[in-house]
């Protein structure tokens, strides 16, 4: 089929990175427009080949459907006129409003595969699998958003990524939305506290897309707030002024229990990097428990929390039917917000002391910087010939589909 060899020929195009510097200060949108109309196919083939290569993925229908809106965008970028601005256009907002639903179809679909075969998928495997085919979409859709708001403005306007981000006024908006969220579930919320270095008490402003920012912060606040909220209050006085809060916040936003351990939020970093460390005492992570917190099969919340799903960047905002989003949702906010950081080349640390409390550590650099986008990994096509067994097993950042036949007994 004419279809089915297109998608070969450009999965097996390399993908190209992009530099945001590039795309910050878009000069020529009908140059840019070319750009996106000759990637995007790139990376949606990709992925439409990877996919396929999971054993079974045909009896999953979240992940048939997710397959058919690849193939789909990958059909409407190859037939629309670039260009026609005005076609390409709705071209991208058809594809926009098609994969709205991805991250929440994909985690479920692996999820329920992993379960059908469980012998032929170790969770290592889906984990690397869902980071690079979410590590993908985070590009296109950053690509696609920044044209798409330049475009609309003519040029005049920046895109989603702001050379002028204000770090300061994204995490007062986190927290005070995470606080009423907090309050909301669990009848109580915590103090936020926001602490400066003395000379950055003048708004820090810091190339960035405001909205990942938000995302990342909002997630690790609201695990803070729920953690230390459903804790209670500190057993001892001392507890409520100790280390960051001997010194005076530069921000404060009260909480609606005083008698809990504030959330303490470090911001530091100059042009070029941003850190923000989010402390909380709500008792930390049992060890056990820590690696799994990076894992999509993995959730905190209850069987009844997780129907309701999670609290998406752009697909349909999901919520528990009174148009308020759950506090622990669909398990994906801390892979995806350790995705958003390692997409702009920045990470996310956890350091958890089980019994007292957890530090979160966020590292970001300043996309004026010379910052490349990280690239999912391209698929790989098992090469015809190859007689090595072992080279035929799909595999994600050295992770292989199966399990270990045997463990390997030493001495
Ligand atoms: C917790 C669990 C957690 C996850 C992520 C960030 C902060 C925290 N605090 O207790």
């Amino acid at each position: 089929q004419l279809l089915e060899g297109e998608i070969t020929h450009f999965a097996l195009k390399a993908q190209r990175p992009l530099d945001f510097q590039q795309i910050i200060n878009i000069r020529n949108i009908q140059e840019t427009a070319r750009f996106l109309h000759a990637e995007l196919p790139v990376r949606f083939a990709n992925r439409i080949r990877s996919l396929e290569e999971l054993p079974g993925w045909r009896s999953i229908p979240a992940l048939v459907d997710v397959r058919t809106s690849y193939v789909e965008s990958f059909k409407d970028l190859r037939l629309v006129a670039v260009d026609d601005r005005s076609d390409f256009r709705a071209a991208l907002q058809r594809v926009k409003q098609r994969h709205g639903k991805v991250v929440q179809l994909l985690t479920t679909g692996l999820r329920d595969l992993q379960h059908a075969r469980p012998l032929e998928l170790s969770p290592t495997f889906v984990d690397a699998f869902l980071n690079e085919f979410f590590l993908s979409r985070i590009g296109t859709e950053l690509i696609r958003e920044q044209y798409m708001t330049v475009e609309r403005s003519n040029g005049r306007g920046s895109g989603i990524i702001d050379p002028e981000c204000a770090p300061l006024e994204v995490i007062t908006r986190a927290a005070r939305d995470a606080g009423r969220l907090c309050d909301y579930h669990t009848q109580s919320a915590p103090t936020v506290q926001l602490f400066t270095p003395r000379l950055m008490t003048s708004p820090l402003r810091f190339a960035f897309v405001s909205r990942y920012l938000y995302y990342v912060v909002f997630e690790l606040l609201k695990n803070s707030m729920r953690a230390v909220s459903e804790k209670g209050p500190a057993a001892d006085e001392s507890d409520l002024h100790s280390g960051e809060g001997a010194r005076r916040p530069t921000y404060e936003l009260e909480g609606t229990n005083t008698r809990l351990p504030p959330v303490r939020v470090v911001l530091a970093g100059d042009s070029e990097t941003m850190h923000i460390k989010v402390s909380d005492r709500g008792g930390g992570i049992p060890l056990a428990l820590q690696p799994k917190i990076w894992s999509y099969l993995y959730t905190t919340a209850t069987p009844a929390h997780v129907k309701v799903s999670h609290t998406g960047i752009d697909g349909p905002a999901t919520t528990n039917g009174n148009g308020v989003p759950p506090l622990a949702g669909f398990g994906v906010g801390l892979p995806l917000s350790n995705l958003y950081t390692q997409y702009f080349g920045g990470r996310l640390r956890l350091v958890s002391l089980p019994g007292f409390g957890t530090d979160a550590y966020v590292q970001l650099p300043g996309l004026l910087g010379n910052v490349q986008e990280k690239v999912a990994r391209g698929w790989e096509p098992i090469r015809a010939g190859n007689q090595d067994a072992n080279a035929a097993v799909p595999s994600y950042a050295g992770v292989s589909l199966h399990y270990p036949t045997a463990p390997v007994l030493l001495g």
